[in-house]
């Protein structure tokens, strides 16, 4: 790597550079601080794209589809698919590794699959790490892809500047389970599989349902049809993030403010419970849980206790 740190070589935009960052933040080594500390103010001009959905709706096919067409315009971009459930067993990772091995040849794209370490409300935040790297390395748009519609996913694509809820037809009787919060989220609707039966049913339904929400921002949100397997809607789509891109414009630094607020505290909490967590071993929690239900203590003398010998100064 010759004489050139780290650091240097993520901002001249080096692929190996950049997956060992990531890896550093992703292990939490002590590289990492350092590190994220001396990218911080090279970052900032990449724009975030959330893409979330229930698994097999089509995002990582709609994320390919997306940066295929951005790449086509001189774009970078990076894609961030974040697996908060399955560590180990590997369904969407292997996927990954196929598409990246699609894509490895145009350094102007950057795939990278992120498993969750089980710390305490450390997902979104190392999320955002991960995007400040691959913004300071110069990708342009970063798609961070989630599996699920769950509350980690509401988290993680809540500091996207844009976020795409991914539907598919048949999902009718979803759409009312589908959490309040889940729907707020999506700033684009994605009716994906639109080569499929049910539709123009669908995308009534939906329409019915936007119908009734008035933004605080004024955005009305579009539903755009596609058919990722086929290209189908992706140029629609990408006019649809613009127009959002530039209506946010106008209120651009109350927006940002707000995203920024949204990652200090994700980061915050996600240093608190590294520092907690080494300290709720099975043993004490135990201990801890026994103490409580015989009323010997109480859980928030005990809090007291463990917060008091947490020694809350930064590392690096
Ligand atoms: N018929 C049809 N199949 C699609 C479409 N988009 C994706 N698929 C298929 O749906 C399956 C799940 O897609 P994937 O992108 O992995 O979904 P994810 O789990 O949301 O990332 C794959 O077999 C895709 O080929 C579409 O527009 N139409
Ligand atoms: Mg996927």
């Amino acid at each position: 790597m010759g004489r050139m740190g780290l650091p240097e070589e993520v901002l001249n935009g080096n692929t190996r550079a950049i997956a060992r960052a990531i890896s550093a933040v992703e292990n939490g080594t002590d590289q990492a601080a350092p590190l994220l500390k001396a990218l911080f103010r090279h970052s900032g001009r990449a724009y975030v794209i959330g893409i979330t959905g229930a698994p097999g709706t089509g995002k990582s096919s709609l994320a390919d589809r997306l940066a295929e067409y951005y790449r086509a315009r001189g774009v970078r971009v990076g894609i961030i698919a974040v697996d908060p459930t399955s560590p180990f067993t590997g369904g969407a990772i292997l996927g990954d590794r196929i598409r990246m091995q699609a894509h490895t040849t145009d350094p102007g794209i950057f795939i990278r699959s992120m498993a969750t370490r089980g710390r305490l409300g450390g997902l979104s935040s190392a999320t955002d790490d991960v995007a400040l790297i691959l913004d300071a390395a110069g990708f342009e748009i970063i798609l961070i892809e989630t599996v699920g519609v769950g509350q980690d996913e509401v988290d993680i694509v809540r500091t996207a500047h844009l976020t795409l809820l991914v539907l598919v037809p048949g999902m009718g009787d979803e759409i009312q389970n589908i959490k309040a919060g889940v729907m707020e989220i999506g700033d684009i609707f994605v009716l994906n599989k639109a080569d499929r039966d049910g539709v123009a049913r669908m995308e009534q339904e939906l329409q019915q349902l936007l119908s009734t929400s008035l933004r605080p921002d004024g955005w009305s949100v579009p539903v755009i049809k596609t058919v990722a397997t086929q290209n189908g809607g992706v140029g629609e789509l990408a006019e649809a993030i613009d127009r959002f891109r530039k209506h946010a414009k106008t209120d651009m630094r109350h927006h940002t403010l707000e995203k920024e607020q949204q990652k200090l505290t994700a980061l915050l909490l996600r240093r608190l419970g590294e520092k907690i967590e080494p300290l709720l071993t099975r043993e004490r929690m135990e201990e801890y849980a026994l103490q409580i239900s015989e009323r010997r203590r109480d859980p928030y003398s005990i809090a007291d206790e463990i917060l008091s010998s947490v020694e809350l100064k930064g590392t690096a």
